[in-house]
């Protein structure tokens, strides 16, 4: 008896948790968003020691960097990998096979010679080897100091979610990935 009361607590816990975070943080659209809490891996990145991914949740935390003074914000900081002619690489595993609508991440460009990706490539795969895409979003012309949103249509259902970053430059810093149904 006392195991389940203290299961259902943690359910309730976890519940309003899940309701606070999708709810405050972020607009839903669609379906909502899939990506809170969930793990990723970086491929042919190398994070940097001074702007870590401290507990490696930065980017599904719902924590947006402030691109006004970079060095205090919640960002993470990338150089390219070692095949430096190819982007670097976030996959995203949601769980479980999902249908997703649209993909969005927030990236620093302007700020101590920092540039934004040249461009996103979105792909969808239930396995992480077949991958369905890309689905992809380039930028327009921007200028300053910003912080910028991109955002890539999908069409596909999958578990895991790949975004492929085309470097601007030898550093790409990301304080956000946002996955919607
Ligand atoms: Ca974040």
């Amino acid at each position: 008896m006392k195991k389940k009361s203290r299961a259902l607590i943690w359910v309730a816990l976890l519940g309003a948790l899940a309701f606070v975070l999708s709810g405050c943080l972020f607009k839903p659209v669609q379906g909502g968003i899939i990506s809170i809490g969930r793990p990723y891996q970086y491929f042919n990145f190398e994070v940097r020691s001074d702007y870590p991914d401290s507990d490696g949740m930065e980017l599904t935390d719902g924590k947006l960097g402030d691109y006004t003074s970079p060095g205090h914000g919640p960002w993470v900081g990338l150089w390219k990998g070692e095949e430096e002619e190819k982007p670097g690489t976030i996959v995203m595993d949601l769980g479980s096979s999902k249908s997703v609508g649209e993909v969005r991440a927030y990236f620093l460009s302007g700020s101590w010679g920092i540039l934004a990706p040249a461009k996103m490539e979105v792909y969808l795969s239930d396995d992480a080897k077949t991958w369905s895409g890309p689905f992809t979003y380039e930028p327009g012309p921007y200028e300053g100091e910003v912080g910028l949103w991109y955002t890539a249509n999908v069409e596909g259902t999958g578990r895991y979610v790949k975004c492929d970053l085309t470097f601007n430059g030898a550093n790409i810093w990301v304080s956000e990935i946002v996955v919607f149904q």
